[in-house]
């Protein structure tokens, strides 16, 4: 079934069909790119730094104009908040009845070696932004209306959700359409695989020392069974993963830089993904918090972020709450 079939099948909302449609446009725009690798100087890095001080790819600026013009010619959506974009993108249809937040190339350093990237949206209802300016896009992921991440590998895929159920669908690159090729996703309860950048391990804080250690222990430890690590730094991948075959997903609070309290991005990394997680029956936590929870308090406020698989986040959670001397996620 094609994406736009499958919208007016299971969603009255035109405005959101409409937008989806472009998102999946953008997308279709920025594989195309992707494809072309050092054809289209994929790996060129810019002179400039993102709002984040990370150097900027020539295909991240790229990804994000692509995205904005499709955002626009949507004509329902009223701005754009982009990774590669101190503040928002505001747009003449101030009213539209949608606000996106968005990352356009998320893992881009993977370009470089020809790995599998990703963009990331959140799709929020427009509460003001004629009036509140930046301030409308401070929403908790709970209000999210959808949220969907584009998949750039060997296939590309869109994985979307409107809040009833995750679902994939996969690129015709004859046609140029996304086909429905996973209803409902459903991320198994328990699981024996956990990703995680473990050469951060001595700035974690001691809950998630603990929950480390005891998977590396194996059988031989309190889990009373083999572990299995993976880490592709591309959370579209890594998510991606967990959806597909289970596992979690660890960016813990760290201490490797005191000022901020995770490496993700709550406005457009960890609410879509938790979103997207939760929909298909995952759980996704700072540590402590529900991260759909969180009272956003900038744009591009970074959040530690644990997701996936029910039963580990639970006991993750567990860790976190015991574990008096682990700072607040918010502090
Ligand atoms: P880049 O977009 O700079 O490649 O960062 C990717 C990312 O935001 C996310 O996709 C990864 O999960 C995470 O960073 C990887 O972080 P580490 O490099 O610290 O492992």
């Amino acid at each position: 079934m094609q994406l736009e079939v499958f919208l007016e099948k299971v969603s009255v909302n035109h405005g959101l069909n409409v937008l989806v449609s472009h998102l999946a446009q953008a997308g279709i725009e920025i594989a195309a790119l992707i494809r072309q690798g050092a054809l289209q100087g994929v790996t060129e890095k810019m002179t400039s730094t993102n709002v984040q001080g990370e150097t900027q790819m020539k295909l991240d600026i790229r990804s994000h104009e692509l995205a904005v013009a499709q955002l626009r010619a949507s004509a329902v959506v009223a701005g754009v908040l982009s990774e590669e974009e101190d503040h928002p993108v505001l747009f003449e249809t101030l009213d539209a009845p949608f606000l996106v937040s968005m990352d356009p190339l998320d893992g881009s350093s993977n370009l470089a070696i020809n790995g599998v990237v990703g963009s990331i949206f959140s799709v929020l209802p427009n509460i003001g932004v004629s009036t509140l300016g930046e301030q409308a896009f401070l929403q908790p992921g709970q209000d999210q209306r959808a949220a969907a991440y584009l998949m750039y590998g060997p296939a590309t895929l869109m994985v979307l959700t409107l809040g009833q159920g995750t679902h994939v669908f996969t690129l015709d690159h004859d046609s140029n359409t996304f086909m429905l090729t996973q209803q409902t996703v459903q991320i198994a309860e328990e699981t024996s695989e956990f990703a995680i950048n473990a050469s951060n391990q001595r700035y974690w804080a001691p809950a998630m020392q603990r929950y480390i250690s005891e998977c590396l222990q194996g059988a031989d430890g309190p889990r009373g069974r083999d572990f299995n690590m993976r880490w592709c730094a591309s959370m579209v991948m890594d998510v991606h993963r967990i959806l597909t075959r289970g596992g979690v997903f660890l960016y813990p609070h760290d201490r490797k830089q005191p000022v901020r309290a995770g490496r993700l991005r709550l406005l457009y990394e960890a609410n879509p993904m938790s979103l997207l997680v939760s929909q298909a029956g995952g759980e996704s936590i700072d540590g402590k918090q529900p991260i759909l929870a969180i009272q956003p308090d900038s744009c591009h406020q970074r959040v530690p972020v644990l997701l996936g698989a029910k039963q580990e986040i639970q006991r993750l959670r567990e860790y976190h709450w015991q574990d008096s001397d682990h700072p607040q996620a918010t502090d």
